[in-house]
């Protein structure tokens, strides 16, 4: 038995909104602690008797009247996020309540870290009430450079949900490869996901239509919605191979396993374009729950403005034709967006790229300034993996900015959300994602649940060096920073 550890109420990440410590009513978990909820609640009680169990090792059994109560409200109040939560500690017990079960696993989140790994657990006793402060706060896995297996994504699921993030983009096609199986389009996948494909040529790999839509289903079990993106016109040197009559004139084009980006382009002026990218779009939307389709759109370097807006302008409906609102990178913004379209914005210097515009006629925005949200980037020069072209990007520095001070024109309202890309050009296992990923991944997940003003980067840190033993616990190779203090 490891000796009792007690957590601060506000020892967590993302720092909850409202935080009320009352050290005279912690709550220590009897051997007789069970945990009741009604049926709107029962997924979250299990996970949380799961934990307990655990954690505690007493029985831990679901009982009607136990010290730890989960409760669903009966009349959700509208104006309050499905993602709210309220969290009561007292002597007696623990009472989570939320509008919906989404808000109940939000908490969840919050309770596991205030448990200890192992041994007699002791809660902080107080009131913790807590939303998010966007709707969107996510993570992009590129699966082209190197694909990653399905037990690997489901283990990095696993592991991004503690920390509230709930969208998973997921970059399934690109120069080097293509990781998609399209129903009527074997060679997409039969060649260009086949033997040699990827930077370096490091290997084989794609989902068949069925490990996708278990992937889906299994992200939605963490409350994590899938955003799969097809990227066009340009990175699409892969779909040419398997398909040349993809390009202009028809010709086959070779393999690349290089990483340069802004040589490859579907052509704009023919119509087999746009019934190949109709098909692709229509089977990955059946294939996705989600609202969400996202289609690229970025350093299309060898498209012509003209093409570009041409392509653009007939490929943008489509996701909507098939119950979508479509995401593209911001280059996008340079033509005229259906109504629900969201840019994604990755610039480092503010440049008139049309994102202002569309954030002033309603258009929502999702913030992933390279610079700062980039997980590629290196964390300083002796990082071994990743790039630097954005620089190089500490802890403090992924956590020290403000997604709506970034682009004029851009503010709070426009923001749908925050995301933390993660291209793999240099990454080749689960191992080197965790590295590039943990910590920095935590401080975009702060900043896109916390309220602004709540936000404090020595606080932050300090909350973050004691999460060494936790990741330990679950085996994450995260990067033992020097800027952090780490237990
Ligand atoms: C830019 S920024 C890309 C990717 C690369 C990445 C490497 C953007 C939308 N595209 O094609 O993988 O840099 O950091």
């Amino acid at each position: 038995m490891h000796a009792p550890t007690m957590k601060h109420l506000g020892d967590v990440i993302p720092l909850p909104a409202s935080v009320r410590p009352d050290p005279a009513a912690d709550f220590r978990v009897p051997a007789d602690v069970s945990v009741s909820g009604a049926a709107a609640a029962a997924a979250v009680a299990d996970e949380l008797a799961d934990l307990l169990r655990e954690v505690t090792g007493f029985p831990v059994p679901r009982a009607a009247g136990g010290a730890i109560r989960l409760e669903v409200d009966d009349v959700p109040d509208e104006a309050r996020s499905p993602e709210s939560y309220r969290l009561a500690i007292t002597a007696d017990g623990v009472t989570l309540g939320a509008p919906t079960e989404q808000g109940l696993f939000a908490g969840l989140q919050t309770l596991r870290q205030l448990l200890p790994l192992k041994g007699e657990a002791v809660l902080p006793g107080g009131h913790i009430e807590d939303a998010p402060r966007f709707a969107y706060r996510g993570t992009m896995l590129d699966l082209a450079r190197h694909f990653f297996q399905p037990a690997d994504i489901r283990s990095y699921i696993d592991t991004i949900a503690q920390f509230k993030i709930n969208h998973l983009h997921l970059h399934l096609t690109d120069d080097q490869g293509w990781r998609l199986e399209i129903e009527g389009w074997p060679r997409l996948t039969e060649v260009s996901g086949g033997e040699g494909t990827g930077i370096d040529g490091a290997g084989p790999g794609f989902l068949t239509a069925q490990e996708y839509a278990d992937l889906v289903a299994y992200a939605a079990t963490r409350h994590i919605t899938v955003v799969p993106e097809i990227d066009l016109p340009g990175h699409v040197n892969a779909a040419q191979v398997a398909y040349p009559e993809l390009t202009c004139d028809g010709e086959p084009v070779q393999p690349r396993t290089d990483p340069e980006v802004g040589y490859s382009s579907l052509c704009a002026g023919k119509e087999e374009t746009y019934a190949f990218v109709e098909d692709v779009i229509r089977t990955v939307a059946a294939l996705t729950p989600g609202p969400y389709l996202h289609i690229g759109g970025d350093e299309a370097l060898s498209t012509t403005a003209e093409d570009y807006r041409t392509f653009m302008t007939r490929v943008l409906p489509m996701p909507g034709r098939y119950g979508k609102r479509a995401i593209g990178w911001h280059e996008m913004a340079a033509v005229d967006l259906p109504a629900t379209a969201i840019p994604q914005y990755w610039r480092i210097e503010p440049a008139d790229d049309g994102v202002a515009r569309a954030a002033a006629a309603g258009h929502q925005v999702i913030m992933s300034p390279a610079d700062r949200s980039y997980l590629d980037m290196k964390y300083d020069e002796s990082t071994p993996l990743g790039l630097d072209w954005a620089g190089l990007v500490s802890v403090e520095r992924s956590y020290d900015w403000e997604p709506a001070d970034r682009l004029p024109g851009v503010g709070e309202q426009s923001l749908l959300g925050v995301e933390a890309p993660l291209w793999s050009e240099t990454l080749r296992s689960l191992a080197d994602v965790e590295f590039m990923v943990f910590p920095r991944l935590l401080a975009i997940a702060e900043i896109g649940w916390t309220p602004r003003a709540a936000r404090d980067w020595s606080s932050f840190r300090d909350r973050l060096a004691r999460f060494g033993p936790r990741f330990e616990a679950q085996g994450i190779n995260y990067h033992r920073s020097p800027e952090i203090d780490w237990s």
